[in-house]
């Protein structure tokens, strides 16, 4: 038991260090810390179920610091509960250049920062992908293996952000009872009171989405416990509004929007000294204290261990199937599996829409992979990625192994994230390429966070044909190229499809996204091939001795280009044609790979449904293109395609004129 006063000084502990390390950065928030110092000394010291020694046990508890400004909530938690990566240098050197203790949390930098957060929204939002994991993984391989909760701090801001009315709706139609949101409920923001912007009964909005609501004075610890206690035993996720102070324990700057953002400067941290009365120095907690908080952080050392014992314990497949899974390896047969379905394409040469090609890989991938799980965004029969092997997930019944996200593609992207980072499972999604825009922070955030999430981008251009130029990607590979550490494919044939989905789930680190076609692609690849020959990004699907032409295509253009080809081999002209599935794997190839690739035939011709940007790379500026420099329009797609140009009549005439 924790006294009064021993909790006031445990959470002082936390608002010094935060008051402390902003004002050496001369950078950051110390409002958000201060006044959520109450709360996070309740969860941390009382509920949460967590190992400092041990931080990757997969059933701990998940803490997501939704509010990502507030960092030095989390860092001053980690250090204080003893997380051995945490130490007060690293706090010294919050907002410094390596420093563990960046501006805002950034998974992988230091253990205990689940995800990373900042953009207001995405952390609740990838919290409920974390419970998600949570009940599906439970429902897998028991409660004895997997229980536990997923808490949240988040903030005024991140519940303006429309991600979250996303991921609310979402986790309340699941029911993830699981689910703890601590809203910082303390009426400001950046520009001072929320009611300068807002007036949304908070409550009545949980409600509406199906939540259980509670109100606590978050300054008051045994209400929050009370409060916890109850949300706990939910069958509904929940809400407790905390009311704080922002900046609690400045005696000046507290309750405004003054402490939000700026360091409170040195006469202001000496007065709050003085009104708490702690007697220390900068960066330096009382024994006693830190004493107590490292205690806090042995809670639950317990729970592991005999966590440990049930694994031990469990049924020697199962606890190999966790393990592996958590490991986040595939299983052993699963590139033999791959390379048997290639050696049936290649006999069957099916001409069938990368859509339906990716559908076909899916049934093959999830029959050997069991931690895949899928989903859509309301487009399934469109995006083609539910399989006989993944049953719908319902509030009731986490058996399955597809989620019907509903019409919220960007909280299925974040969503997603929260899975991946969960552990044990394999996101992938489904969506229309066009709407990639709609969650485009959460893919952004991933790539960030080098986490495995893949996502089924189908619609890939102007051969959608008549649902017209609201629904045609132009300029939307070049978008999602521009974000590092994504890897974006765009297959041309059935056998490049199941490529490509080989290669995604193959990273451990990075996210993938497919873009895949609505229209009926003939075979481009009719020999099998042990090697996966996407992995280089790109390669010669027909060469040509002494050519006069190179042409360089991605997907659906990828026929065209080989028509073209055709024709110009007809006409005398040596022609060869080079597939390009993946611009960012490509880059990645050694220096003579790429040169030999490009190879050196005076004509060098791109062709994309896309904008030109980024492909000025392959062909170089004086190259030729033949794609989209406008938006799309409506109508059937072959008719789309001569409408804009995009055809092998105007790769033929490109290169002769180019000839002379
Ligand atoms: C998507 C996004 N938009 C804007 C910001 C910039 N920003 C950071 S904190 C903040 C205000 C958040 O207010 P609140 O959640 O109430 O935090 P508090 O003032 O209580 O610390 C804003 C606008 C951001 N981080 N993310």
């Amino acid at each position: 038991m924790i006294s009064p006063e021993k909790h006031n000084r445990m959470a002082n502990a936390i608002r010094f260090l935060a008051m402390d390390a902003v004002e050496k950065a001369n950078s950051g928030h110390p409002g958000m810390p201060m006044g959520t110092a109450d709360v996070a000394t309740v969860l941390f010291t009382r509920f949460l179920k967590f190992d400092p020694k041990n931080p990757l046990w997969p059933d701990r508890d998940r803490f997501v610091l939704s509010a990502g400004h507030g960092s030095m909530l989390l860092y001053s938690l980690l250090y204080l509960t003893g997380y051995e990566d945490m130490t007060i240098e690293d706090i010294k050197q919050f907002r410094q250049l390596g420093a563990k203790t960046a501006g805002h949390p950034e998974y992988g930098h230091a253990s205990g920062i689940e995800t990373t957060t900042g953009p207001l929204g995405q952390g609740i939002a990838n919290a409920v992908g974390m419970a998600i994991a949570e009940k599906k993984l439970a429902t897998e391989f028991g409660a004895e293996l997997m229980e536990h909760y997923t808490y949240v701090i988040a903030g005024d801001g991140c519940l303006m952000e429309g991600i979250s009315q996303e991921a609310i709706t979402l986790a309340g139609h699941l029911k993830l009872n699981k689910l703890i949101v601590l809203w910082d409920d303390n009426g400001i923001s950046i520009d001072g009171a929320i009611s300068l912007a807002d007036s949304t009964d908070q409550h009545a909005r949980f409600r509406a989405s199906g939540w259980n609501t509670l109100s606590v004075d978050g300054h008051d610890p045994e209400a929050i416990a009370a409060a916890l206690e109850e949300a706990r035993k939910s069958d509904k996720p929940t809400m407790i509004a905390c009311k704080t102070v922002i900046g609690y324990g400045a005696p000046n700057k507290a309750g405004t929007h003054k402490v939000h953002g700026s360091p409170l400067g040195a006469d202001e941290i000496a007065a709050a000294r003085k009104a708490l009365g702690w007697g220390e120095e900068a960066f330096t907690i009382p024994a006693d204290v830190l004493d107590a908080w490292r205690l806090a952080g042995l809670r639950s050392t317990k729970a592991r261990k005999d966590w440990e014992e049930r694994l031990a314990a469990a049924d020697a497949d199962k606890r190999a199937e966790f393990t592996r899974r958590f490991a986040g390896d595939l299983p052993g047969n699963f590139d033999a599996t791959i390379d048997a379905y290639k050696k049936k394409l290649a006999e069957t040469k099916p001409t069938v829409a990368t859509r339906k090609a990716s559908e076909d890989a899916l049934e093959v991938i999830n029959g050997v992979l069991s931690e895949t799980i899928g989903g859509s965004a309301d487009l399934t029969g469109s995006n083609n990625t539910k399989t006989s092997q993944t049953k719908s997930i319902t509030p009731t019944d986490f058996s399955g192994r597809y989620i019907h996200y509903g019409i919220r593609e960007h909280g299925m992207a974040a969503a997603m994230n929260g899975i991946a980072l969960h552990g044990g499972l394999i996101p992938y999604s489904g969506g229309f390429l066009i709407f990639s825009d709609y969650c485009r922070p959460s893919i952004r955030l991933a790539a960030l966070m080098g986490i495995r999430v893949i996502h089924v981008l189908t619609h890939d251009s102007i051969g959608l044909g008549e649902d017209g130029p609201t629904h045609q990607p132009v300029e939307h590979m070049a978008a999602l190229r521009a974000i590092p550490n994504l890897l974006m494919f765009r297959p041309a044939d059935a056998t490049e499809t199941a490529e490509c989905w080989q290669i995604a789930l193959e990273q451990k680190h990075r996210p993938s996204g497919l873009a895949l076609t609505r229209q009926n692609l003939v075979a481009a690849r009719t020999e099998y091939e042990e090697k996966n020959l996407c992995a280089s990004g790109a390669y010669e699907l027909v060469s040509a001795s002494d050519a006069k032409v190179s042409i360089f295509a991605s997907g659906s253009e990828v026929e065209i280009a080989l028509k073209a080809q055709a024709e110009l081999t007809g006409k005398g002209i040596p022609a060869r044609v080079v597939s390009v599935p993946c611009f960012e794997l490509f880059a990645e190839q050694p220096e003579a790979y790429r040169e030999a690739i490009i190879g050196n035939a005076p004509v060098k011709i791109g062709v994309e449904a896309g904008i030109r940007q980024g492909w000025d790379a392959i062909i170089g500026s004086d190259g030729v293109f033949i794609g989209m420099s406008s938006f799309g329009a409506s109508g059937p797609y072959k008719e789309l395609y001569k409408h804009f140009g995009i055809t092998a009549e105007a790769v033929v005439a490109a290169a002769e004129a180019r000839l002379g």
